[in-house]
């Protein structure tokens, strides 16, 4: 038997899976470094943690590590179902909420080391956290691409910790009940820009699609992502508001400070805003998460889907 200390919460709706203890070891070097050990050799742990029957599809999993910058307060390898994520905007608000509920850090600046960089969160005395992201920007603008049983789609490339492609040239209606329709359609898109060749920086996979239309009640916006693994973010995505925030910015349509108001599929909101240094973009979010559970996950030698469902 093996047990590994994990704690759920949820930010906006989104799970996350903080797992303090019983990772294989992937060493002291960077976070980049060990991701990649993790990928290479221990993928059945990412699998065995995110996969049914002990997780779910919905899951992000954030791997507590020891920082190798001393001035963190913890470092974090973010996965999902299918694989690894650079950043996660609503998993390192779950881990800020997570770390203050076992008492391991009080309100103020955390650094938080992560495989794409650092990035700091403020935790405040309410329990809200705005996360200081790494910096985001727009790769492409107005790229088209043809999607099965659509048309033509035009949306932009960005980077908010993660590549997504963001377009409000969708011809769908962003409601809750059409989560099905928006799932298929997103993953059309998704399908068509790998066809096409189009990606992000260096050739990178773009897996995450963004698609907008006007918010509701004062919200800016109202979106609906869909994830690497086909599940829909229940949160507005923190990266993804990082990477809409470096479009507005190249786009001149919001100014430094001014104060995005982005509302997810389900209604659950964050608050963003970003500063210029230069033509570098710091995008900030702010949400809350609550804790939902602490245990263990159990991983008994004799059950043949100890390692999870894979795909
Ligand atoms: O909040 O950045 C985010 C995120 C990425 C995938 C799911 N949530």
């Amino acid at each position: 038997m093996q047990e590994i200390a994990i704690i759920d919460s949820h930010t906006g709706g989104e799970p996350t899976r903080v797992v303090l203890e019983g990772a294989p070891p992937l060493g002291s070097g960077s976070l980049a470094g060990r991701v990649q050990v993790l990928r290479e050799r221990y993928d059945w742990f990412r699998s065995a943690i995110m996969n049914e029957p002990h997780g779910s599809d919905i899951i992000v999993g954030a791997l507590l590590c020891e920082p190798q910058d001393r001035n963190c307060s913890a470092g974090v390898i973010f996965f999902n179902n299918v694989s690894y994520l650079g950043m996660c905007g609503h998993g390192t608000i779950g881990l800020i909420a997570t770390l203050a509920y076992l008492g391991r850090i009080k309100p103020g600046l955390h650094r938080i080391e992560t495989p794409v960089g650092i990035v700091t969160a403020q935790l405040h005395e309410d329990g809200r956290v705005t996360l200081h992201n790494v910096p985001a920007y727009r790769y492409a603008k107005n790229v088209s691409v043809e999607v099965a049983g659509h048309g033509r789609v035009t949306g932009d490339i960005a980077w908010g910790g993660n590549w997504f492609f963001l377009t409000e040239d969708h011809g769908q209606d962003l409601s809750y009940e059409r989560i099905d329709a928006l799932t298929e359609f997103s993953w059309r898109v998704r399908e068509a820009l790998t066809t096409a060749g189009i990606t992000g920086a260096n050739g990178a996979l773009i897996d995450h699609i963004d698609l907008f239309a006007p918010g509701t009640q004062g919200a800016n916006s109202k979106n609906f992502v869909l994830c690497p693994g086909k599940a829909y973010d229940r949160s507005p995505c923190g990266t993804g508001t990082s990477a809409k925030l470096a479009c507005l910015a190249a786009d001149g349509k919001l100014q430094p400070g001014e104060i995005w108001v982005q509302e997810s599929i389900i209604g659950s909101r964050f608050e963003a805003s970003y500063r210029r240094e230069g033509d570098t973009i710091y995008p900030s979010i702010t949400g809350s998460a609550f804790v939902t559970l602490r245990g263990c996950i159990i991983l008994d030698e004799r059950d043949p889907f100890k390692w999870g469902i894979q795909y």
